[in-house]
């Protein structure tokens, strides 16, 4: 089955005086996904946005609200996040003591589940909750901030991911997102390794000083050329 490319347009870079219209540009633009990084401070170095924001967002949007929570312990906070709109809850592995029961959790309430691992998390952790999960998202940089380097490793993480998901039938299960620095270079080498969803941020439609709509437009069709591809 051939996947079409996902965006998930990182709120967290979007401009906060202007809300509405950066959400109007990604949806006209062809973002797919909105994602909001949801930081506490403990976790990751870093504090950024929480359920009210989804929420407030939910009515205004048809786009699907993937929320990433970078916080110890999600399974706390599963349900704020469910009941406030969103529509794929994604956890880390290095945050949960519980793992599988906290992608049940997510999965209670109907929610799609994903696992986050960080750069320097095997994908070998994930193996005895695969036939639980919707997504796994690769980390491409240290979760907590916009804006870092690339970690190249990345893509052989994901192409070995992959390779694990085709060794249990799972490919068309299981969507691999990467987060950080996605741009054209390394979303096309990430897309060859078997990333199908971006998370997009300052590196790509979020550029300063330059318009939301059109870098959308432009990484749309990016995305779409490089789905094309056998
Ligand atoms: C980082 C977070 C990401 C960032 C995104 C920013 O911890 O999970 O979702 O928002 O990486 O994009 P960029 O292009 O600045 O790396
Ligand atoms: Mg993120």
């Amino acid at each position: 089955m051939l996947r079409k490319n996902k965006i998930s347009a990182s709120l967290m870079c979007a401009n906060f005086l202007n809300l509405a219209e950066d959400v109007t540009a990604l949806s006209r633009g062809g973002a797919d996904w909105l994602h909001f990084d949801i930081m506490d401070g403990t976790f990751v170095p870093n504090f950024t946005l929480g359920p009210d924001i989804v929420k407030t967002l939910r009515p205004v949007t048809k786009l699907k609200l993937d929320v990433h929570l970078m916080i110890e312990e999600p399974i706390r906070y599963v349900n704020r996040f469910a009941e406030a709109g969103s529509d794929i809850i994604v956890v880390h592995q290095e945050a949960c003591r519980h793992l599988h029961r906290t992608i049940m959790a997510i999965k209670e309430c109907g929610k799609i589940a994903g696992v986050s691992i960080n750069p320097a998390t095997n994908i070998k952790v994930l193996k005895d909750v695969l036939t639980e999960i919707d997504l796994v998202l690769v980390m491409c940089v240290n979760p907590g901030f916009a804006g870092q380097k690339f970690i190249s490793h990345s893509v052989d993480k994901v192409k070995d991911l992959r390779e694990m998901l085709v060794s249990y039938g799972l490919q068309d299960k299981i969507e691999i997102q990467a987060d950080g620095n996605i741009n054209n270079e390394t979303s096309a080498r990430l897309n060859f390794a078997g990333a199908t969803n971006f998370v997009a941020g300052t590196s790509c439609i979020f550029k300063k000083g330059e318009d939301v709509y059109e870098n959308t437009v432009k990484f749309r069709k990016h995305l779409d050329n490089l789905s094309l591809k056998p």
